[in-house]
């Protein structure tokens, strides 16, 4: 196998190439080939010829990946998700086409070749033995599909993951329709599939050698509104509990990435009356770790670490204890709707915005401007035995409401959202009609600022079952537009 520069392995990249990187969020995606594919793209473009690659990933990758690649014009096509400043101008300018796909998704849909081959994978691995057995890293995302579906595959060989990190892959790969097997994963820690990809040797082209850790997320910061929101949200489980609509043993959660995330986690962790629980999750971020060590969380199963540098020394320092405890798998497993159901997950996931019928809009601010995009947040709503989307009921200091008479787009229907959590309150939708979910969510979680408004709307609405004045729904959002505040 070739051992070459990241520059060198560059090369073999060439203009409209489908390449597919390693990885879910900067867990496992690849460090050194991204900012060297930027500079071949600057130095062709500074020479008079085309070079752009269309780029497929498990999810977000670094955002300074993203930054550097779509600086230097290097991308013309991207999906399935993205967090990056950069290339999200560029996404709204019309210059990259994105598309924005649901993440359980994407690996089938490669398979079945909606958007051709896949010319290039780049893959972080840990290890590589000769006969072309691949161990993955901290993050597995669509790795296995692009290994054995890339035409080419260039190896980023990471020097700077514990080789043991291994030890948390399980990776399995659904066969085809119309018999396709039942994943048979019955508990959120079940393992059935293997620790490492077997490929041909002769596809891998290039071995690049690394030892940098995966980039970190901006710091999330704690603040009251996200406690606030947190507070509720274990209120609200406090209550199925002791309902018995939660089980004693508790049921698996899935969590988003994000302050709100981030405190819904402490929260629950530090509440005595949350019994010990499991994560069936995509990403596992820094707070999981914590509540690991201290019991709270008895397993956690997802796609990738997406977790500081120290954080995860700290887990290589211990893998004796976080073996048995983590379990990475690819994302169509991670995200898999028949697993999500089985299990009879909680889904916590963050919106923009949400309207009086409990829609929910997740990616397109004003219904034009995409923020990053749906991610796995569908797989897990749809599926979920519980479904709670939170907010501040507020944005931007108050000039928006996250409330609103008809979401100007929809990624998650009121047929499958079932609990709406801000800082002023819970909307429990469950068997309620269209006419009491919008008083519901109004009285609940609108901001007191926005209420007597959206009150009048539906009051002077028309309708049948549904209530809408379709001259007015979007009266927020046009002076949004217009004068930076909804209120005008
Ligand atoms: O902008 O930072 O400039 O003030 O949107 O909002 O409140 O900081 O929330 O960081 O959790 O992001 C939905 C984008 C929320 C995210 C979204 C402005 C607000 C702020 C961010 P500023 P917050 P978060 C797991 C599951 C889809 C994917 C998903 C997301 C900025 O959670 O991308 O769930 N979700 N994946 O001021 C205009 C509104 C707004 C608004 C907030 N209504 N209109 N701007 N903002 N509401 C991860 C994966 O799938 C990998």
């Amino acid at each position: 196998m070739k051992r070459m520069s990241a520059e060198q392995a560059a090369e073999i990249i060439q203009h409209d190439d489908m390449v597919a990187f390693s990885g879910f969020t900067p867990a496992g995606s690849p460090k050194a080939l991204p900012s060297a594919i930027a500079q071949r793209a600057g130095e062709q473009h500074q020479n008079g010829q085309a070079f752009q690659i269309r780029l497929l990933t498990g999810a977000s990758i670094g955002a300074a990946a993203d930054d550097a690649l779509s600086a230097a014009d290097a991308v013309s096509w991207r999906a399935p998700y993205q967090t990056s400043s950069g290339l999200r101008e560029k996404i709204n300018q019309g210059q990259v086409r994105f598309v924005d796909l649901h993440l359980s998704e994407v690996a089938q849909m490669v398979n079945y070749g909606f958007f051709g081959e896949i010319d290039v994978a780049v893959i972080e691995a840990s290890a590589i033995a000769p006969d072309g057995r691949i161990w993955l890293s901290s993050g597995i995302g669509n790795a296995p599909t692009w290994l054995l579906r890339a035409k080419k595959v260039i190896i980023e060989l990471n020097h700077y993951h514990n080789p043991r990190v291994a030890e948390f892959a399980d990776i399995v790969i659904p066969g085809a329709p119309p018999r396709r097997n039942s994943v048979p994963i019955f508990h959120t820690m079940d393992r059935v599939g293997s620790q490492c990809v077997q490929i041909d040797p002769k596809k891998v082209v290039a071995v690049v050698d690394t030892e940098l850790p995966d980039a970190g997320n901006a710091a999330d910061k704690t603040n009251p509104v996200s406690q606030q929101i947190a507070d509720n949200v274990v209120t609200f489980l406090l209550a199925e509990m002791a309902h018995k609509r939660i089980p004693a043993e508790f049921l698996p959660l899935q969590s988003g990435v994000g302050n709100i995330n981030n405190a819904v986690m402490a929260r629950l962790g530090e509440n005595p009356d949350i019994p010990p629980f499991m994560m069936y999750s995509e990403v596992l971020q820094e707070s999981v770790v914590h509540l690991l060590e201290t019991g709270k969380i008895t397993g956690a199963s997802a796609s990738s670490l997406t977790i500081s540098a120290p954080s995860l020394q700290k887990i290589y320092d211990n893998m004796d204890f976080f073996a048995s405890r983590i379990v990475l798998r690819p994302q169509e497993i991670s995200n898999n709707p028949e697993i999500i159901r089985r299990l009879g997950v909680i889904a916590l996931n963050v919106g923009l915005e949400f309207d009086i019928y409990g829609h929910a809009n997740s990616t397109h601010v004003a219904g034009v401007n995409l923020m990053n995009g749906i991610g796995g947040s569908g797989d897990f709503e749809r599926n979920a035995y519980l479904s709670i989307f939170m907010a501040p009921s507020i944005a931007k200091g108050g000039k928006i409401s996250t409330i609103v008479p008809m979401c100007s787009h929809v990624d998650h229907s009121e047929h499958s959202v079932k609990v709406i959590v801000t800082e002023q309150g819970i909307a429990d939708l469950r068997g309620l009609s269209p006419m009491q979910r919008a008083h519901t969510i109004i009285d609940n979680c609108a901001h007191p600022l926005y209420r007597d408004y959206l009150h009048r709307y539906l009051e002077q609405a028309p309708g049948g079952h549904i209530h809408h004045d379709l001259s007015h729904a979007f009266d927020l959002h046009r002076n949004l537009l217009e004068t930076g505040s909804m209120l005008g």
